[in-house]
């Protein structure tokens, strides 16, 4: 963290109410979540989280802002006690739900003219939803429904471990991951993991959040490259499959619904010793989204220039199913057609 920029922000935050007009006030990843909300608020920014009802994902927090006078929404997402997304809407982009995530556009800064009422943002590496729509059409429909698979090829047939066959009490809970295939074309990279019991399946069992487990991407298939500390070892992408829901928390008698299946796509960083370059996020309640969840399984389409992907590239990926000891990890080559 920057230690003077804080300072500095502090000092700002401290004589704002002397300050002439015109002033530029910053919010920005890099500082706390505490003063984040501490100078949305010294902006006269309202916790409007209660009315658009908060999505569930664990470890993620989010709390939604309102800035009447500057025509903007926020979103703050905080993981473990970080700002790890700040998103930005004007008014008129956040207030009907369908085209909120279309119109979404995530930034690692803003900064707010006290004068003007403008709102300045930079930019992240991660494309708005405007951007995004740009993207080819996944040829298979991403539904979770396996029948319009065509020329794929076979990963393995078993992930992990076969809980069928584990006596354990009480009795497994999670989302057994059974067979595995791909297929790509010139954009994407498909993935589909058959599941038993699928996500909405067990969903409406245990009304509980959850998590199917993790892919681990080679790309060099070298351990020279990529996660020096973390196994599997010489692992440049982590792909992570949270699931999770949607409740209103401003209503206590209401219940949990909308089951979703959220990807985030994070790269290996070298500095930090830990996979915090986050690639892609997003989840099957998305209006396009490139993950999804049915009664077959889980399907996915990752840009292949996310992963840094092209023709004739070939590439280890590795899934390690929830709660399945690391020894049963399973494995394939795969090479872009
Ligand atoms: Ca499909
Ligand atoms: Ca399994």
């Amino acid at each position: 963290m920057d230690y003077r920029k804080v300072k500095l922000i502090g000092a700002m935050l401290i004589t704002l109410p002397l300050l002439a007009l015109g002033d530029k006030v910053n919010v920005s990843l890099s500082m706390s979540p505490e003063k984040a909300v501490a100078t949305l608020k010294s902006l006269g920014a309202v916790d409007i989280s209660y009315a658009v009802g908060r999505k569930y994902l664990k470890p993620a927090k989010a709390s939604f802002w309102e800035l009447r006078d500057y025509d903007a929404v926020f979103l703050l997402l905080e993981e473990e006690d970080k700002l790890s997304n700040i998103s930005y809407w004007a008014v008129k982009d956040f207030t009907p739900k369908d085209r909120r995530s279309d119109r979404e556009q995530t930034v690692k800064a803003f900064s707010v003219d006290t004068e003007t009422k403008k709102i300045s943002t930079e930019n992240s590496a991660r494309t708005s939803g405007a951007a995004k729509a740009k993207n080819a059409k996944p040829k298979y429909k991403i539904d979770g429904l396996f029948g319009d698979w065509k020329t794929y090829e076979t990963g393995w047939q078993e992930t992990g471990i076969d809980w069928n066959k584990v006596k354990m009490t009480p009795a497994f809970n999670g989302i057994d991951l059974k067979e595995f295939y791909y297929d790509n074309d010139e954009s994407y990279l498909y993935l589909f993991l058959i599941c038993k019991p699928s996500v909405q399946e067990r969903f409406d069992r245990s009304q509980s959040s959850g998590a199917l487990g993790y892919f681990y991407i080679d790309l060099d298939m070298s351990t020279n490259t990529g996660s020096s500390e973390k196994m599997p070892f010489g692992t440049d992408i982590e792909i992570w499959l949270p699931t999770g829901f949607t409740m209103v928390v401003s209503d206590p008698k209401s219940s949990p619904t909308n089951c979703f299946i959220a990807c985030e796509v994070k790269g290996w960083d070298a500095a930090s010793k830990d996979f915090e370059k986050m690639i892609r996020k997003g989840d099957s309640n998305d209006p396009e989204p490139f993950v999804a969840h049915g009664k077959d399984g889980v399907e996915m389409a990752l840009l292949l220039s996310d992963l840094g992907l092209r023709k004739g590239s070939k590439f280890s990926l590795q899934c390690l199913e929830m709660e399945s000891p690391v020894d049963y990890i399973s494995g394939a080559t795969i090479q872009i057609k």
